[in-house]
Protein backbone atom coordinates (compact mmCIF):
# COMPACT_ATOMS: atom_id res chain seq x y z
CA UNK A 1 0.00 0.00 0.00
CA UNK A 2 1.43 3.46 -0.85
CA UNK A 3 1.31 6.45 1.77
CA UNK A 4 0.81 9.51 0.58
CA UNK A 5 0.56 12.86 2.93
CA UNK A 6 -2.30 15.33 1.72
CA UNK A 7 -1.43 18.46 2.89
CA UNK A 8 -4.70 19.58 4.48
CA UNK A 9 -5.82 20.92 7.84
CA UNK A 10 -9.27 19.94 6.61
CA UNK A 11 -10.80 17.04 7.83
CA UNK A 12 -13.94 17.11 5.60
CA UNK A 13 -11.61 17.24 2.74
CA UNK A 14 -9.61 13.91 4.17
CA UNK A 15 -12.43 12.30 4.58
CA UNK A 16 -14.18 13.43 1.00
CA UNK A 17 -10.72 12.23 -0.86
CA UNK A 18 -9.96 8.57 1.23
CA UNK A 19 -13.40 7.66 -0.25
CA UNK A 20 -13.12 8.78 -3.97
CA UNK A 21 -9.45 6.90 -3.78
CA UNK A 22 -10.93 3.83 -1.92
CA UNK A 23 -8.22 1.72 0.33
CA UNK A 24 -5.39 1.48 -2.57
CA UNK A 25 -3.46 4.21 -0.86
CA UNK A 26 -3.03 5.13 2.63
CA UNK A 27 -3.71 8.72 3.25
CA UNK A 28 -2.12 10.44 6.22
CA UNK A 29 -3.37 13.80 7.41
CA UNK A 30 -0.74 16.59 8.40
CA UNK A 31 -1.25 15.22 12.14
CA UNK A 32 0.45 12.29 11.17
CA UNK A 33 2.92 13.14 10.42
CA UNK A 34 3.12 15.31 13.21
CA UNK A 35 2.88 18.67 11.25
CA UNK A 36 1.09 21.37 12.88
CA UNK A 37 2.66 24.31 11.08
CA UNK A 38 0.75 26.77 9.28
CA UNK A 39 1.99 26.00 5.47
CA UNK A 40 2.11 29.08 3.34
CA UNK A 41 -0.66 29.53 0.51
CA UNK A 42 0.42 33.38 -0.50
CA UNK A 43 0.22 32.52 -4.19
CA UNK A 44 -2.75 34.22 -6.70
CA UNK A 45 -4.02 30.84 -8.65
CA UNK A 46 -5.32 28.03 -7.19
CA UNK A 47 -2.19 25.89 -9.22
CA UNK A 48 0.18 28.12 -7.30
CA UNK A 49 -1.19 27.56 -3.63
CA UNK A 50 -1.17 23.70 -4.54
CA UNK A 51 2.24 23.56 -5.41
CA UNK A 52 3.44 25.54 -2.75
CA UNK A 53 1.62 22.68 -0.04
CA UNK A 54 3.66 20.12 -1.57
CA UNK A 55 7.01 21.85 -2.08
CA UNK A 56 6.95 23.00 1.55
CA UNK A 57 5.96 19.12 2.78
CA UNK A 58 8.43 17.40 0.52
CA UNK A 59 11.16 19.95 1.72
CA UNK A 60 10.49 19.80 5.20
CA UNK A 61 9.31 16.05 5.53
CA UNK A 62 10.64 14.60 2.16
CA UNK A 63 7.27 12.92 1.60
CA UNK A 64 4.91 11.92 -1.06
CA UNK A 65 2.19 14.22 -0.79
CA UNK A 66 -0.16 15.89 -2.61
CA UNK A 67 -2.11 19.09 -1.99
CA UNK A 68 -5.09 20.85 -3.32
CA UNK A 69 -5.89 24.13 -3.35
CA UNK A 70 -9.96 25.11 -4.09
CA UNK A 71 -12.54 27.63 -3.90
CA UNK A 72 -15.68 29.32 -5.78
CA UNK A 73 -15.37 31.70 -8.18
CA UNK A 74 -18.11 33.74 -8.89
CA UNK A 75 -18.48 35.51 -12.80
CA UNK A 76 -20.54 38.68 -11.44
CA UNK A 77 -17.80 38.97 -8.81
CA UNK A 78 -15.00 38.63 -11.56
CA UNK A 79 -14.05 35.21 -10.33
CA UNK A 80 -14.05 36.31 -6.52
CA UNK A 81 -13.80 34.88 -3.53
CA UNK A 82 -11.37 32.70 -5.46
CA UNK A 83 -8.19 31.53 -4.02
CA UNK A 84 -9.52 34.07 -1.34
CA UNK A 85 -12.74 31.68 -0.29
CA UNK A 86 -11.62 30.54 2.96
CA UNK A 87 -11.61 34.28 4.15
CA UNK A 88 -13.30 36.11 2.30
CA UNK A 89 -14.77 38.40 4.67
CA UNK A 90 -11.13 38.84 6.18
CA UNK A 91 -11.76 35.86 8.93
CA UNK A 92 -12.68 31.81 8.61
CA UNK A 93 -15.97 32.65 9.07
CA UNK A 94 -18.42 30.79 6.87
CA UNK A 95 -20.95 32.42 8.15
CA UNK A 96 -19.59 35.63 7.22
CA UNK A 97 -18.23 34.60 3.92
CA UNK A 98 -21.33 33.32 2.27
CA UNK A 99 -23.47 36.78 3.30
CA UNK A 100 -20.46 38.36 1.95
CA UNK A 101 -21.32 36.63 -1.28
CA UNK A 102 -24.58 36.63 -1.34
CA UNK A 103 -24.54 40.64 -0.01
CA UNK A 104 -22.07 41.71 -3.27
CA UNK A 105 -24.28 39.37 -5.46
CA UNK A 106 -27.63 41.22 -4.32
CA UNK A 107 -28.52 43.07 -7.21
CA UNK A 108 -26.88 41.27 -9.77
CA UNK A 109 -28.55 38.73 -12.44
CA UNK A 110 -25.95 36.81 -13.59
CA UNK A 111 -25.38 34.16 -10.54
CA UNK A 112 -23.21 31.83 -12.37
CA UNK A 113 -19.98 30.79 -10.59
CA UNK A 114 -18.45 27.17 -10.58
CA UNK A 115 -16.34 25.49 -7.96
CA UNK A 116 -12.47 24.88 -8.57
CA UNK A 117 -9.96 22.53 -7.51
CA UNK A 118 -6.27 21.83 -8.57
CA UNK A 119 -4.44 19.44 -7.11
CA UNK A 120 -0.50 19.12 -6.96
CA UNK A 121 1.30 15.59 -6.26
CA UNK A 122 5.03 15.11 -5.52
CA UNK A 123 5.68 11.69 -5.91
CA UNK A 124 9.75 10.04 -6.28
CA UNK A 125 10.11 13.76 -6.59
CA UNK A 126 7.81 14.62 -9.66
CA UNK A 127 5.56 16.80 -9.73
CA UNK A 128 1.88 16.68 -11.62
CA UNK A 129 -1.14 18.47 -11.43
CA UNK A 130 -4.87 17.37 -11.28
CA UNK A 131 -7.96 19.56 -12.22
CA UNK A 132 -11.98 19.63 -11.77
CA UNK A 133 -14.39 21.81 -11.76
CA UNK A 134 -18.01 22.00 -11.71
CA UNK A 135 -20.55 24.80 -12.97
CA UNK A 136 -23.87 25.86 -11.16
CA UNK A 137 -25.40 29.04 -9.45
CA UNK A 138 -25.51 30.86 -6.32
CA UNK A 139 -29.04 30.58 -4.79
CA UNK A 140 -30.38 33.96 -2.70
CA UNK A 141 -30.76 32.22 0.51
CA UNK A 142 -28.90 29.25 2.13
CA UNK A 143 -30.36 25.54 1.60
CA UNK A 144 -29.36 22.72 3.33
CA UNK A 145 -26.72 21.34 6.59
CA UNK A 146 -24.03 19.12 4.82
CA UNK A 147 -21.06 19.22 3.53
CA UNK A 148 -18.91 22.91 4.28
CA UNK A 149 -18.06 26.08 2.97
CA UNK A 150 -20.14 27.57 0.42
CA UNK A 151 -22.27 24.33 0.09
CA UNK A 152 -25.86 25.80 1.06
CA UNK A 153 -25.69 28.71 -1.60
CA UNK A 154 -24.44 26.26 -4.73
CA UNK A 155 -26.70 24.79 -7.32
CA UNK A 156 -24.63 22.94 -9.50
CA UNK A 157 -25.84 22.56 -13.37
CA UNK A 158 -28.21 20.00 -13.96
CA UNK A 159 -29.75 19.98 -10.17
CA UNK A 160 -32.62 21.42 -8.51
CA UNK A 161 -30.71 21.34 -4.77
CA UNK A 162 -27.48 22.82 -3.16
CA UNK A 163 -24.13 20.72 -2.60
CA UNK A 164 -25.86 20.78 1.28
CA UNK A 165 -28.84 19.43 0.61
CA UNK A 166 -26.58 16.46 -0.96
CA UNK A 167 -25.59 13.24 0.72
CA UNK A 168 -21.78 12.93 0.62
CA UNK A 169 -21.64 9.87 -1.52
CA UNK A 170 -24.24 12.22 -4.00
CA UNK A 171 -21.61 15.18 -3.73
CA UNK A 172 -18.70 13.34 -4.26
CA UNK A 173 -20.07 11.87 -7.56
CA UNK A 174 -20.14 14.81 -9.08
CA UNK A 175 -17.76 17.60 -7.38
CA UNK A 176 -14.55 19.51 -8.81
CA UNK A 177 -12.64 18.11 -6.27
CA UNK A 178 -14.02 14.51 -7.22
CA UNK A 179 -13.33 15.20 -10.61
CA UNK A 180 -9.38 16.03 -10.27
CA UNK A 181 -9.29 12.92 -7.00
CA UNK A 182 -10.87 10.44 -9.97
CA UNK A 183 -7.98 11.90 -11.91
CA UNK A 184 -5.48 11.68 -9.25
CA UNK A 185 -6.54 7.87 -8.28
CA UNK A 186 -6.34 7.13 -11.72
CA UNK A 187 -2.58 8.10 -12.00
CA UNK A 188 -1.29 6.69 -8.89
CA UNK A 189 -2.95 3.11 -9.99
CA UNK A 190 -0.84 3.53 -13.08
CA UNK A 191 2.14 4.27 -11.39
CA UNK A 192 1.33 0.68 -8.91
CA UNK A 193 1.34 -1.04 -11.95
CA UNK A 194 4.58 -0.02 -13.32
P1 LIG B 1 -6.76 23.54 3.48
O1 LIG B 1 -6.17 24.77 2.79
O2 LIG B 1 -6.17 23.27 4.82
O3 LIG B 1 -6.75 22.34 2.60
P2 LIG B 1 -9.26 24.94 3.23
O4 LIG B 1 -10.53 24.83 4.00
O5 LIG B 1 -8.59 26.28 3.18
O6 LIG B 1 -8.30 23.81 3.77
P3 LIG B 1 -9.27 25.04 0.30
O7 LIG B 1 -8.13 25.97 0.32
O8 LIG B 1 -9.23 23.91 -0.64
O9 LIG B 1 -9.57 24.44 1.77
O10 LIG B 1 -10.61 25.77 -0.02
C1 LIG B 1 -10.77 27.12 0.30
C2 LIG B 1 -12.19 27.40 0.65
O11 LIG B 1 -13.01 27.20 -0.52
C3 LIG B 1 -12.79 26.49 1.73
O12 LIG B 1 -12.48 26.94 3.03
C4 LIG B 1 -14.26 26.62 1.40
O13 LIG B 1 -14.77 27.81 1.92
C5 LIG B 1 -14.26 26.72 -0.13
N1 LIG B 1 -14.47 25.37 -0.69
C6 LIG B 1 -13.55 24.55 -1.23
N2 LIG B 1 -14.11 23.37 -1.59
C7 LIG B 1 -15.43 23.46 -1.25
C8 LIG B 1 -16.53 22.59 -1.34
O14 LIG B 1 -16.42 21.35 -1.82
N3 LIG B 1 -17.71 23.02 -0.89
C9 LIG B 1 -17.86 24.25 -0.38
N4 LIG B 1 -16.87 25.13 -0.24
C10 LIG B 1 -15.66 24.75 -0.68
Amino acid sequence: MLDLVFATNNAHKLEEVQAIVGDSFRIKSLDDIGCHDDIPETGHTFRDNARQKTDYLFSKYNVDCFGDDSGLEVDALNGEPGVYSARYSGSRDMEKNIDLVLERLARKEDRTARFKTVISLLLNGEQCFFEGAIEGRIIMERQGEQGFGYDPIFIPNGYDKTFAEMSAEEKNKISHRAVAVQQLATFLKEVLKR
